[in-house]
């Protein structure tokens, strides 16, 4: 079957794809989606404590006012299936759900340089062609499950946070063992111990993080978000990050010592990530970044009794928000239970994975953590993994994961030279995770309906990255981080650092979001600049 467009993703980003792609340019198009139903990240991450950390008010869909006016979030933070049921309800207004087909896997895709087509193949067999191909495919959707020895051997159930069970997993009376504690596993932690005999938490990295304050939104509330879709809107798409709050002109320099410890005292009590808002430099500049870095540690110290446990959680070795910044409820707090305890990877490392748990060897000699049930909240191949679990060949089957070999290399994170008229959404290059997603989201999607509205009103056939636009744009990408503390955290997943075998390369743009949609408003605006446009042959 031949579609103007399949689109590979139902999260977010496909869902508004169809409906720019279908709905403004008119094109018969096909989303096709590997979970048994919608929601992108929020259909696989159901696993405890999952929320999002981005508010409620921001985290939506901006190109409705309409929709805006009709959904009303009920918490701060939505929860997974709040998201779910958004997405549904978007799904229904905009009658999505007849061109998305659940279940099916996409594993290859390759473009056909005789008739300028993509032909999409499943897990299943099946096979479709598309004039154009979008891969929505999310940037944290491939889960990460450490290559641990005797993972096989062990007899309890494990789970990665990622490909949570769709029924849940009950924790009752069990010793759990979780290892990890970026964002996900400072979430999940804090309710597994409610319910687990004991929790165990496996630290390789202490991190950040800052209360998320979570609460039910008040009709006062409710009623400013339907009434100020402007406000809201223009401040997600003009600040850096897609949030719906403004960062502060002031560098922590200006102020007094005393005025700087009551700014972030404020930012706190308010809690989430606005936290990184509260000084203009604070991801720009190494000492400012120290302060708010002390401030941090120092709440850890305050909130956790066991001085040994509050030195491994406070033992931090990279700036605030240069890996992504978890926000918690009660996290820290956790530790202060009488089943929970901390692990210190660095001083004590995993060995193996045992048939009755974890052991651990190093500082405090050989120990063995019986367990019942591992969670994994070890995190995805970001970025490139879902792209790469594909077989993608373009012109002369030529195969991103050779071109790739070494690091992506896109033009402004949309497109890859040689791959004609495959688009990615929120692809390396793009600042993506460095935003509240459905911000970036749009702006990515827009533009490439525009761009596609702009080849088929011109007659032109195909549109891909010149090598050197993308080469220029890799640098750049680099150059960006460079210019931020984000350089600094080596061992981040953005960095690629947590999958054995990832080439090490600066994954998304730190540039900013705003600074980011005028480059690529402008390269339209030029023509395409940077782009080869292919128009159709003359028969011969
Ligand atoms: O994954 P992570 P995540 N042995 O990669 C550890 C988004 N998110 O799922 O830091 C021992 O950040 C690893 O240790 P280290 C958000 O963008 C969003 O938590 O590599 N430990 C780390 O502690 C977030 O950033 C929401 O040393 C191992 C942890 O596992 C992104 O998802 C909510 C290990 C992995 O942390 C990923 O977060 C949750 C090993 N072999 C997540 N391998 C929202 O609210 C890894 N680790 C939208």
């Amino acid at each position: 079957m031949h579609f103007d467009a399949i689109v590979i993703g139902a999260g977010f980003a496909g869902l508004y794809q169809l409906h720019g792609l279908r709905d403004r340019l008119g094109l018969r198009v096909r989303v096709l989606e590997a979970g048994g139903d919608l929601g992108g990240t929020w259909y696989w991450n159901r696993y405890p404590g999952a929320r999002c950390d981005s508010e409620s008010h921001a985290y939506r869909y901006f190109f409705s006012r309409e929709l805006n006016d009709e959904w009303q979030s009920t918490e701060r933070y939505p929860g997974p299936p709040e998201i779910r049921a958004y997405l549904d309800y978007v799904a229904k207004k905009f009658d999505l759900r007849r061109d998305m087909k659940f279940g099916v896997r996409v594993t290859a895709a390759s473009f056909d340089e005789g008739t300028n087509r993509w032909r999409v193949e499943t897990e299943s067999g099946e096979q479709c062609t598309a004039t154009y191909l979008v891969a929505a495919v999310g940037c944290l959707s491939a889960a990460n499950v450490p290559d641990i020895p005797g993972l096989k051997d062990f007899r309890g159930n494990w789970y990665h946070t990622g490909q949570w069970p769709q029924e849940g997993v009950d924790f009752t009376g069990k010793r759990v063992g979780q290892i990890g504690t970026g964002s996900t596993g400072i979430q999940a932690a804090p309710v597994i111990a409610q319910s687990a005999a004991h929790l165990t938490v496996f630290q390789r990295t202490a991190n950040y993080s800052v209360p998320a304050r979570n609460a039910p939104l008040t009709p006062e509330f409710k009623r400013w978000v339907r009434d100020n879709f402007d406000e809201i809107r223009g401040i997600a798409r003009s600040t850096v990050n897609g949030h719906a709050f403004r960062i502060s002109e002031r560098n922590v320099a200006d102020v007094t010592p005393e005025e700087r410890e009551a700014v972030y005292q404020a930012a706190w009590e308010t809690g989430g990530l606005q936290f990184r808002a509260t000084f203009r430099d604070l991801v720009t500049d190494r000492a400012a970044n120290a302060t708010a870095a002390e401030f941090l540690k120092a709440r850890i110290r305050a909130a956790v009794k066991d001085p040994a446990t509050a030195e491994s959680l406070a033992n931090i070795d990279h700036p605030y928000a240069a890996k992504r910044p978890p926000i918690d409820t009660d996290y820290f707090e956790t530790f202060n239970r009488a089943n929970v305890s901390l692990v210190d990877l660095r001083a004590d490392p995993i060995e193996r994975i045992t048939a009755d748990g974890i052991r651990t060897e190093g500082k405090s000699g050989r120990r063995e953590h019986a367990l019942d049930i591992i969670v994994f909240a070890t995190g995805f191949d970001a970025m490139t993994g879902p792209l790469l679990k594909m077989d993608i060949r373009g012109r002369a089957g030529r195969s991103l994961r050779e071109d790739w070999k070494t690091g992506p290399e896109t033009y402004l994170g949309l497109q890859m030279p040689g791959f004609p008229n495959l688009f990615t959404i929120t692809g390396p290059g793009s600042p993506s995770v460095l935003t509240n997603m459905p911000v970036a989201i749009e702006q990515h999607v827009d533009w490439i309906t525009e761009c596609i509205g702009h080849l088929r009103r011109n007659g032109i056939e195909t549109i891909e990255p010149s090598a050197q636009a993308t080469r220029e744009w890799t640098a750049t990408v680099q150059e960006a981080a460079q210019a931020t503390v984000l350089w600094d955290a080596k061992h981040s997943w953005y960095f690629g650092a947590n999958v054995a075998g990832k080439p090490q390369v600066f994954m998304p743009y730190a540039g900013g979001l705003a600074r980011y949609a005028k480059l690529c408003e402008g390269v339209a605006e030029r023509g395409y600049e940077g782009f080869v446009l292919g128009r159709a042959k003359a028969p011969a």
